[in-house]
């Protein structure tokens, strides 16, 4: 069977942070479910290949999912379908009858999309067909909270906030439980906006899922770091390179692939703000579990 993931290091290569959805890790899934048709996938199904009988089925009927997840109903045609709750909780077609839509049974190509907050086991069917054996079932599993996790190597990698996708943080975790960052990024004001990059060095105490970065006094290579007056070799001169204390950031790691980022900066334009970062990328040997 062959992988359906896209080539990541050739994407990655191709632009670092200008991808959006390379690997973007949702915290919430949606399942679609085929509803009713007129023909079986493998065109070899139950009615014997490609056939107009309509399906009485929902495909798949069966499904696992998570608190959160949302289930995309797609009616495939061939009769007139719904699906309906068996505990009557909701009733969707054309919309569902609970947010203004139409749960009528309908022929039309319709979709519509139900979110599971509440664990437990949800059984539904279509009104037409229940008799015929249209039925499904949901099992909704419930979720632990979001646990924080420890800051090891396997945290270095690339983070980002597929959002805000065109910057982002390349971190390293050094021997000694440094944390290195470097936020490649923008200057404040659009207008006369150039590359601007921050270079973020700190410490963490083993297990900690948490660095603060604050400004450190007198030391040119820890805090939160500004760079400028220089330029582009060869008109480089290390004497023209001023550095800044830029404010004090804090990374919080959830899990292997998201994290948050807040700041607080006096410098101006640059204020007080917080992203949501997912792993882009890991470092080759190194995997997060
Ligand atoms: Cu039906």
């Amino acid at each position: 069977m062959r992988s359906q993931n896209p080539p990541l290091k050739y994407a990655l290569s191709a632009s670092l942070f200008g991808l959006a959805f390379i690997c973007s890790v949702a915290w919430s899934k949606d399942w679609p479910v085929k509803v009713g048709g007129t023909q079986t996938d493998d065109s070899g199904g139950y009615y014997g290949g490609s056939t107009t009988t309509p399906i009485i089925a929902f495909n798949p009927s069966q499904l696992s999912i998570n608190v959160g997840d949302t289930v995309t109903f797609t009616n495939q045609g061939g009769a007139k379908h719904n699906v309906h709750a068996d505990d009557n909780s909701w009733r969707c077609a054309a919309g569902c009858d609970a947010t203004g839509g139409n749960g009528d049974p309908s022929a039309a190509g319709w979709t519509s999309t139900v979110t599971f907050n509440t664990a437990g086991t949800v059984k539904f069917h279509c009104d037409e067909h229940q008799a015929m054996g249209m039925t499904g079932t949901i099992v909704v599993n419930s979720v632990a909270a979001p646990q924080g996790k420890a800051i090891t190597n396997t945290t270095s990698g690339v983070w980002y906030d597929h959002t805000q996708s065109g910057q982002g943080f390349m971190v390293e975790i050094l021997p000694g439980n440094v944390f290195l960052a470097v936020w490649f990024t923008f200057a404040p004001q659009a207008a006369t906006s150039q590359q601007n990059w921050l270079y973020i060095q700190g410490s963490f105490s083993p297990g900690d899922d948490s660095v603060t970065v604050a400004p450190v006094t007198g030391n040119a290579r820890s805090g939160v770091l500004l760079n400028t007056g220089a330029a582009f070799p060869p008109n480089f001169s290390s004497t023209n390179l001023t550095t800044t204390q830029w404010g004090t950031m804090k990374f919080d790691f959830d899990d292997c692939n998201h994290a948050t980022v807040t700041w607080n900066s006096p410098l101006p334009g640059y204020g007080v703000g917080t992203m949501n970062l997912e792993r882009l990328a890991g470092v080759d040997g190194l995997t997060c579990q």
